[in-house]
């Protein structure tokens, strides 16, 4: 029988609505949903594959358990009793801090990933937290958080109103928008130049964002920092800054104005090799634009001056009156957010609550830096990661000096994946719990939605039904927090949602300023709808948030409620002592002068960037075939120049040598990266013993992060440097 279903795609940050094609239990098309309330029927080439990846033979059915060494299939509640064993085993000879958990990207795109591990972490209890957000986004989080008082309100340009686009490292043609959910990012570019608007793109490489511009500034990788604290002192220098609305709300402008005193173009222009007049030009244009947004994302994060790219972006959004107004860069109001309520100050943001043991790493957010996580593991002493739980993650390929990860993870005394495929990661687990394949798992997109520039709400169930006795993904997640907390691995997986549920109503009842407030928590909850805990969570989360829907309100709306355009937040967003914009915070003012040490100190020799691919995501699609091939290569793109003198062709084969090690890939020549930069794809490498990726290991490329040793990293929130480090270059000596 075929029917068709509607369903979120989980692959990227778009959040496109699908609808699928399903012959018996089995998805045979994907197609963008023309009446999707965000999407509007738009879809990339992986939406499109939804099907193929849904159905990858190489997927994982059943759990796996290691026995005498080898991993074999087994049942779920033995799978589950072996987890409990396994995990019991280690805390109660170390203790909960020898359990380390590392949480990957999928995390943010799936139901369970949003719901359940601040409860597994609760329940834990472990220090060692880790997760692709010190690969990722962490600059902009702790930027966020000093400059708001909360990490999480993160500013996101308004694409569908804004008359003039800055873009830093971002290449949203290819990767669909980060920290900007925007279906139809490419429509949303085309649409701004249409009605006269600017776009200028800052990036080492001509991409194809940097392609559909107005305006390509190519830079030397790493330098954003510098350039942007060219423009504020630009602004402040020929009286261009007008905070409009905002005046009042901002405190420590005087503070930047003296930090930028000392970064004119011309004191930057040779490090950054961007001329001072053209830095000048794009002071002056940003100024002069009826709006403008500023947005950088991995380019200008992930690099060694992460927080203060991160920062300076939003300090400009505020110098130029554009913060949290429309056409500017304003703050998502997200479904399942708090519902708004009267400003008033707030505890702020703060780091270092604890410290890593190897390195001293302070703590961001309740997190470890990843680049820190083998050193934890391998390096003796008390207090040693002997378990890890490695949910939705594949660091070996995703963090730096994999070699030394894989082997620190296969000297584990014991580890859980919850994973669908056997990759270089989940190899090294003990007990491999797999989530159901995407079209039999519901779709809600808690983090997403506050990244969103447009407010809608969208909710999909399940489009195929799960076989009797397999665990969705939030049972799975649900299990393990049962036994972390000791309840065991047996007890009902509904208790957790019900907890969950039970804590946020008694806060709520007691609250005046909340719907619930008065109300009894039994009875509130009596009253939730949902055939499932999550999704009697989700429904308590809607009625509490600021447009006060209910989960059947969603349903009855199966293309998504649109909830209107962004509107302006400030001053009810911020959470600062000052209950204020915190323009200057000490310890971002603390690291300008390792920047100002940049501009004099520069090493020579190249530098390496990463890139994505269209048809490609992170390490976990490569298995597809219909979207391996093509472009989808891991080849090293060297400028004509450079090829010249690194002795290099078309073709051949490059040895590049970093902190961390050294690897072979082949040679794309190509003038669309600039002299001295070099550019390979992150998540390659897939060429590893006891992994069941067929497709993948056809061409498994060379892992990237084999280059880094793990000691880069932005000091202010602890992200690797995975952009702008130096590289040494020679043809490989097999001379292929
Ligand atoms: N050099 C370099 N390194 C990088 C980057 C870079 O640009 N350059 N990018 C960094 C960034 S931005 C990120 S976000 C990280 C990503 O780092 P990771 O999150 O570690 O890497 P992913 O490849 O996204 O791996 C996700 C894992 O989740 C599994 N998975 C897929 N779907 C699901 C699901 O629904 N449920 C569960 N439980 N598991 C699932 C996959 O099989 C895979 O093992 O990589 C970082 N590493
Ligand atoms: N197709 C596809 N889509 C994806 C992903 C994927 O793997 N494939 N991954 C998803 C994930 S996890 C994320 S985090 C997002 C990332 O989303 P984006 O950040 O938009 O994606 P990237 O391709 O990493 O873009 C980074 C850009 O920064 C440039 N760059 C490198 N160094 C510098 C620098 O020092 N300064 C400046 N100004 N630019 C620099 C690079 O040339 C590149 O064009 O994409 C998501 N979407
Ligand atoms: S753009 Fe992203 S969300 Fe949309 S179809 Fe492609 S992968 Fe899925
Ligand atoms: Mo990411």
């Amino acid at each position: 029988m075929t029917r068709t279903a509607l369903r979120i795609c989980p692959l990227c940050e778009a959040t496109c609505g699908l609808t699928l094609t399903i012959e018996d239990d089995k998805v045979t098309s994907a197609r963008g949903d023309r009446d999707d309330v965000f999407s509007a029927g738009f879809i990339c080439p992986k939406g499109a594959t939804f099907g193929a990846l849904d159905a990858d033979p190489d997927r994982l059915r059943r759990p796996l358990v290691r026995k005498d060494g080898r991993l074999v299939e087994t049942g779920w509640a033995e799978a589950f009793a072996a987890a409990a064993a396994g995990l019991g085993t280690v805390t109660a000879a170390h203790g909960p801090d020898a359990v380390g958990v590392v949480l990957g990207n999928p995390n943010v795109h799936t139901v369970a990933g949003g719901l359940y591990p601040s409860q597994l972490i609760g329940a834990l209890r472990s220090r060692n937290i880790f997760s692709a957000s010190t690969l990722d986004q962490m600059p902009k989080h702790v930027s966020c958080g000093y400059l708001f008082g909360d990490p999480n309100a993160i500013p996101v340009p308004d694409l569908d109103r804004t008359d003039y686009l800055l873009i830093l490292g971002a290449n949203p043609l290819v990767s669909n928008g980060s920290l900007a959910t925007a279906a139809d990012f490419p429509g949303k570019l085309k649409a701004l130049r249409r009605r006269g608007g600017r776009i200028t793109v800052i990036d080492p490489k001509r991409t194809r964002t940097a392609e559909a511009a107005d305006r390509h500034i190519s830079l030397r990788p790493g330098t954003d920092a510098a350039l942007l604290f060219a423009l504020v002192q630009v602004l402040f220098a020929e009286g261009l800054t007008d905070l409009g609305t905002l005046a009042d709300q901002v405190t420590g402008v005087e503070e930047v104005r003296a930090l930028a005193a000392e970064f004119t173009p011309e004191a930057v222009e040779g490090v950054c090799e961007v001329p001072a007049g053209e830095i000048r030009a794009l002071a002056r244009e940003l100024a002069a634009a009826p709006s403008a947004a500023v947005y950088g994302r991995l380019g200008s994060t992930a690099v060694e001056f992460g927080t203060l790219g991160s920062w300076l972006v939003d300090v400009l959004n505020v110098l130029t009156g554009n913060l949290d107004r429309p056409g500017g860069a304003m703050f998502p109001l997200a479904p399942t957010a708090r519902a708004p309520r009267a400003a008033a100050p707030g505890k702020g943001f703060t780091v270092g609550r604890w410290y890593s043991r190897v390195s001293g790493h302070p703590e961001v957010k309740g997190e470890l830096p990843a680049a820190a996580f083998a050193e934890e593991i391998d390096t003796p002493g008390e207090g040693r990661i002997r378990a890890v739980i490695a949910l939705a993650a594949n660091p070996v390929l995703s963090a730096p000096d994999g070699h030394r990860l894989d082997r620190a993870l296969a000297g584990l005394d014991f580890m859980i994946s919850v994973d669908p495929y056997l990759n270089e990661t989940s190899r090294h687990a003990h007990v491999v719990l797999p989530p159901p394949r995407p079209a039999q798992s519901a779709h809600y997109d808690f983090a997403f939605s506050t990244l969103a520039v447009r407010n809608t709400v969208r909710y999909t169930r399940a489009a195929v039904p799960l076989e009797d006795g397999r665990p969705d993904e939030p049972e799975i997640y649900a299990r393990l927090v049962h036994i972390l907390s000791g309840a065991g691995a047996g007890a009902d997986p509904a208790v957790v949602d019900e907890q969950a549920i039970a804590r946020l109503l008694t806060r709520a009842t007691a609250d005046p300023q909340s719907p619930f407030h008065g109300d009894d928590p039994g009875a509130a909850a009596g009253r939730l709808s949902g055939r499932t805990g999550y999704e009697r969570r989700l429904d308590l989360m809607l009625r509490m948030g600021p447009y006060a829907l209910t989960l059947d309100d969603v349903l009855a709306h199966p293309h998504g409620i649109d909830l209107g355009p962004l509107a302006p937040r400030v001053p009810e967003i911020l959470r600062t002592p000052s209950g204020r914009i915190e323009l200057a915070p000490a310890p971002i003012a603390a690291d300008v002068p390792r920047l100002l040490r940049s501009l004099t100190g520069r090493a020579a020799g190249p530098v390496l960037i990463g890139r994505r691919h269209l048809r490609s995501n992170n390490s976990w699609m490569h298995n597809v075939p219909a979207l391996a091939g093509g472009t989808n290569l891991c080849t090293l793109q060297v400028h004509p120049d450079d090829a010249a003198r690194f002795g290099l062709t078309d073709g051949s084969t490059a040895l590049v040598k970093g902190d961390g090690g050294e690897i072979e890939a082949p040679v794309e020549v190509t003038d669309a990266v600039r002299p001295g930069v070099v550019s390979l794809p992150h998540g390659w490498g897939h060429d590893r013993d006891g992994t069941r990726l067929a497709t993948a290991g056809l061409h498994p490329g060379a892992n990237v992060n084999q280059l880094l040793d793990g000691t880069r990293l932005d000091p202010l929130s602890g992200t690797a440097v995975l952009n702008g480090f130096p590289v040494q270059i020679s043809a490989a000596s097999g001379g292929r």
